[in-house]
């Protein structure tokens, strides 16, 4: 096997950054004080205090209907994972695994995933949660018919980020949910309040759907759900007939690794069309990864004056 030319790869990288320097330079993303304060203004005029509070006293909290887009929004979104899913490429996980079918990476593959990536509400809980400078991790579609198994109680942080794990998030979860959600339905499971003990799941209560503390959130289409990386969370299995359809787009801060590349997929008419949040969240403000052409411009830029990423 012989290597890779990298050459295409970090000259695209490159151009991207360029047009995202653009839009950084025409809206700057607010850091330090000026951030806080953004975000102040941001949670109220959206009237988001109260999923805070949910977001700090049980780990999790859900936007109801009509907050984070209209419902026919929540109807195309449906459809178009449905589309793809006729003719998914990723190495899929199965229509029997706890998570169903699953489909990668849809980012790129249609304009309404950007919009639901950049809806005012949910993005202001990610970044209260990760910051202005959060990234996108992931952007995968949930098919689950009556097949689907329960999804094992875990937490998004394990695996990614050693435990003990710090108190603020690393990870966040944005969940859209374009099905009603009820028990037969398949519907996710939380153990509010878990996102305090910093750890992952014991063993012991990987299966424990019916324990106690677990709530199944049953919650209807059109509702997207947002919790922490550390919050203990599961699916319980799918008993009725249909199917549950789902967009997760999980989120990191941006020293964290998104799980998928979007810098590589991203072009250069998806950074035309959007703005400088969304390049944040394609990854083309972070200090990291080059190729043989080193360090991008914007490291020397943050390392040179200290202030402008923050
Ligand atoms: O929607 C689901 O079934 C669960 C998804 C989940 O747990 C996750 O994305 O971490």
């Amino acid at each position: 096997m012989t290597a890779l030319d990298t050459n295409a790869l970090a000259a695209h990288l490159a151009e991207l950054r360029k047009l995202a320097m653009a839009k950084y330079e025409a809206e700057p993303l607010p850091t330090g004080d000026a951030a806080r304060a953004a975000l102040e203004r941001e949670l109220a005029a959206l009237d988001l205090k109260s999923n805070i509070a949910d977001l700090e006293t049980n780990g999790y909290t859900v936007l109801p209907p009509g907050k984070a887009k209209p419902l026919e929004f929540f109807d195309q979104l449906r459809e178009a994972i449905l589309r793809l899913a006729k003719d998914d490429r990723s190495r899929n996980l199965g229509p029997q695994s706890g998570l169903g079918n699953t489909l990668f990476h849809l980012l790129p593959q249609d304009r309404i995933f950007e919009q639901a990536a950049t809806a005012p509400a949910p993005l202001a809980l990610v970044t209260y949660l990760l910051g202005y400078r959060a990234k996108l991790s992931q952007s995968t579609g949930l098919v689950k018919d009556r097949r689907a198994k329960a999804l094992a109680i875990h937490a998004d942080h394990s695996g990614k980020i050693p435990a003990p794990w710090p108190s603020v998030a690393q990870y966040c979860n944005v969940t859209w949910v374009t099905t009603d959600y009820s028990r037969e339905n398949g519907a996710v499971c939380v153990w509010p309040g878990s996102h305090r003990f910093c750890r992952p799941v014991p063993r012991q209560l990987v299966m424990a759907h019916d324990h106690e503390e677990v709530e199944v959130l049953e919650v209807p289409k059109g509702s997207v759900i947002v919790w922490h990386g550390s919050l203990w969370h599961g699916a319980v299995p799918r008993t009725a007939g249909g199917e549950r359809v789902t967009l997760v787009l999980p989120h990191v801060r941006d020293h964290v690794q998104a799980q998928e590349m979007y810098w590589a997929t991203a072009t250069a008419q998806m950074i035309e069309r959007n703005n400088s949040r969304f390049c944040a969240l394609m990854g083309l403000y972070s200090a990291y990864p080059w190729l043989h052409d080193g360090p991008p411009a914007t490291l020397a830029l943050a390392a040179g004056t200290g202030s402008q990423f923050e």
